[in-house]
């Protein structure tokens, strides 16, 4: 497999992909990070978890408490003993975005792929591929919790069945809704538990607070049809009425006739609605 070109950036840090294994798993190289980048990451930390208290549902913040990574970028090891205990997954350093087929492999062994650099000063808002910030900060609380635990491994399960049908980007819409995008509705309120709107202070607030995004109730196959947005605020979230029933719907689904039947339709654009669909508005939200 021909491995991405390196690119790099003035921390050195970014896509280094010559050090990388078959399995792309790098050291974390946990030395080589700056006191400015500590510093860069305790600001990230302050204000994503100052949002996280009012924003994030419960298994989120009882994650992130047991992280104990408020002061600097956190040393992969230290996680891995917290994270094995809890939920037998394992923290693999990368040097960025890895191939698809590498990515599924990794999570079907429970093994996490982290990107080990972090963002430029510059990009505190925004960016487009993920970093040690959007990857530890974002993604590893949930993987405390038992039920995104055994998602993410059946995940990653699912996904040579999905390349061989042909059907990947309708399994990644899984994921993106869900793991990156996700909302999920505790006591009555919406909270956040995708690892792509949590490591955004933006989007938090938007996803939570826009009276207008369209939201839906979770539902796979409508998710498997709707293509998303990567350039700028998602324009269609999907709400779970619990935890457990992302997993309670997603095993009692057979993926193969649903590949069948969507993957050579055009998907449906985010934000849009079919006819009969009935979003939650106003308080209900
Ligand atoms: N690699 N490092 C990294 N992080 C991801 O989230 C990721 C990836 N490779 C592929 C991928 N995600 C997705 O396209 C799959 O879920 C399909
Ligand atoms: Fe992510």
């Amino acid at each position: 497999m021909k491995k991405p070109s390196t690119l790099t950036t003035s921390s050195g840090l970014r896509g280094e992909y010559e050090a990388a294994a078959d399995d792309y798993v790098v050291g974390q190289d946990w030395h080589a990070y700056t006191p400015d980048m500590h510093d860069r990451w305790a600001r990230l930390y302050a204000r994503q978890s100052a949002l996280v208290r009012t924003h994030a549902c419960a298994a989120f913040r009882d994650g992130l408490a047991r992280l104990d990574c408020a002061d600097g970028i956190p040393r992969f090891e230290d996680a891995n003993a917290v994270l094995g205990a809890a939920t037998g997954w394992r923290l693999v350093a990368v040097p960025g975005f890895i191939p698809d087929a590498v990515f599924f492999d990794h999570l079907a062994h429970r093994r996490f792929p982290v990107t080990r650099w972090l963002r430029e000063e510059h990009e505190l808002d925004y960016l487009v591929e993920p970093d040690v910030f959007h990857d530890f900060f974002g993604h590893v609380p949930m993987l405390l919790d038992p039920t995104i635990a055994d998602f993410l491994e059946l995940y990653g399960k699912a996904g040579a069945r999905a390349m061989e049908m042909g059907a990947l980007d309708m399994l990644a819409r899984i994921y993106w809704y869900t793991v990156e995008f996700g909302l999920v509705r505790e006591d009555d309120a919406l909270k956040v538990f995708g690892a792509g709107i949590i490591s955004s202070s933006g989007e938090t607030r938007f996803a939570i607070e826009d009276p207008d995004v369209l939201r839906l109730p979770f539902d796979p196959v409508r998710i498997m049809r709707t293509a998303y947005r990567i350039d700028s605020f998602q324009q269609t979230y999907f709400v779970l009425e619990s935890l457990p029933q992302l997993i309670d719907e997603l095993v009692r689904l057979d993926f193969g006739p649903v590949y069948q039947t969507w993957r050579d339709h055009p998907p449906l654009p985010a934000g849009a609605t079919l006819p009969n669909e009935i979003p939650f508005t106003g308080a209900r939200a």
